[in-house]
């Protein structure tokens, strides 16, 4: 399927293809596939465009500023991040082959089994990903992992979705983010490429606009929040001091909200880097909803995630809010901040 042609003409618009026609076809390759996981996608899609729309309009309601409430890991609480939650929560939450939800806004899993019913999917996200920077009117995002509940003769636990959730990112079936910003773009994989989609406000879907992205590479641009130097361990900032020569010639960009940044590297390459630092000494990101999707994402598009010991995908989490050090982005980026960690030092001119 491509954007530009294979689905012939759409009411005069020739090869459009919508987000739910794409899912669709996708399902297809899938013999055993039933139809509930796109169900599933489409109450992601359906929350993240009236999302989109609030997003819009925080400038015109009162929906801007804090709640003056805190969440499960001490911030402060905006009520867009209110907002997203909820809506996430109800439209995901409302298929009947979801069994648990996870958010960075609630402390535990939500175990939707406890309604009697026996859902496959476990769905985790975070709601409003930067929603420190929605007073600013700068890019947000919402981003997905989709897991799949296994087999309960392996958990001791057994039908405990608490502890059911606590899968290695490799094991994702789904992941994907929507920005929100100038436009409003979605991208997803389901271990089948990433395909990029733009909300078209007027006939109101997600439309293809690139199909199978991969990411350069090299791309000499760095992002990292880089007052946090003095802390970052010495191997980093001996990668950081080398970026700044002139042999190694990079350039750096930080938006400060990760969905802006990755999406940007995704495009057009570079390296995302979130240390641990003494303020967050296992890093600041969370590993279920924010490094596994992206990493899930970055792999599938050529690239490589790190956490400075190993790839992300194949960590176990221990717990549900986990945080993690990320380095993610270009294969080879990736790769010369690695050889820093391990102490080989500049690659070779
Ligand atoms: P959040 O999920 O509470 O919004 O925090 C995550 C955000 C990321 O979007 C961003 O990459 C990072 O925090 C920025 O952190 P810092 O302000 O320390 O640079
Ligand atoms: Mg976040």
């Amino acid at each position: 399927m491509s954007a530009t042609g294979g689905a012939g003409s759409f009411h005069g618009l020739p090869g459009l293809i919508t987000i739910q026609q794409h899912i669709i076809a996708n399902q297809r390759r899938h013999s055993e596939a039933t139809g509930e996981f796109s169900f599933l996608l489409s109450g992601i899609t359906i929350a993240t465009k009236v999302l989109a729309s609030k997003v819009r309009k925080a400038g015109l309601v009162d929906i801007f500023g804090a709640t003056g409430e805190q969440n499960v890991q001490g911030e402060t609480v905006q009520k867009l991040d209110r907002i997203a939650n909820d809506l996430l929560m109800h439209c995901i939450g409302y298929r009947r082959s979801v069994g648990a939800l996870a958010s960075e806004e609630n402390e535990t899993v939500v175990d939707l089994t406890e309604t009697g019913r026996a859902g496959k999917y476990l769905v985790l996200f975070d709601p409003l990903d930067g929603s420190s920077n929605i007073d600013v009117n700068i890019p947000t995002g919402t981003i997905f992992s989709i897991l799949v509940r296994p087999d309960r003769s392996e958990w001791s636990e057994a039908g405990d979705v608490q502890a059911e959730i606590l899968q290695a990112g490799v094991r994702q079936v789904g992941a994907g983010y929507v920005l929100y910003s100038g436009a409003t773009t979605l991208v997803y994989t389901t271990g089948n490429g990433v395909h990029q989609f733009v909300l078209d406000p007027e006939i109101g879907a997600f439309v293809l606009v690139k199909e199978r992205i991969t990411v350069p590479a090299r791309k000499k641009v760095y992002s990292v929040n880089e007052a946090n130097s003095g802390s970052f361990p010495a191997e980093v900032r001996r990668y950081l001091d080398w970026t700044k020569t002139e042999a190694a010639g990079y350039s750096s960009r930080y938006v400060g909200s990760f969905v802006a940044d990755f999406h940007r590297i995704l495009m057009q390459g570079g390296i995302f880097l979130y240390p641990p630092t003494a303020k967050a000494p296992s890093g600041k990101l969370r590993l279920m909803y924010e490094a596994n999707p992206m990493s899930l994402l970055i792999e599938q598009a050529g690239g490589s995630a790190i956490d400075g010991n190993g790839r992300i995908l194949e960590k176990t989490p221990k717990k549900l809010h986990e945080r993690t050090p990320l380095y993610i982005g270009s294969k080879d980026e990736v790769a010369v901040v690695e050889g820093f960690l391990r102490g080989k030092g500049a690659p070779a001119a």
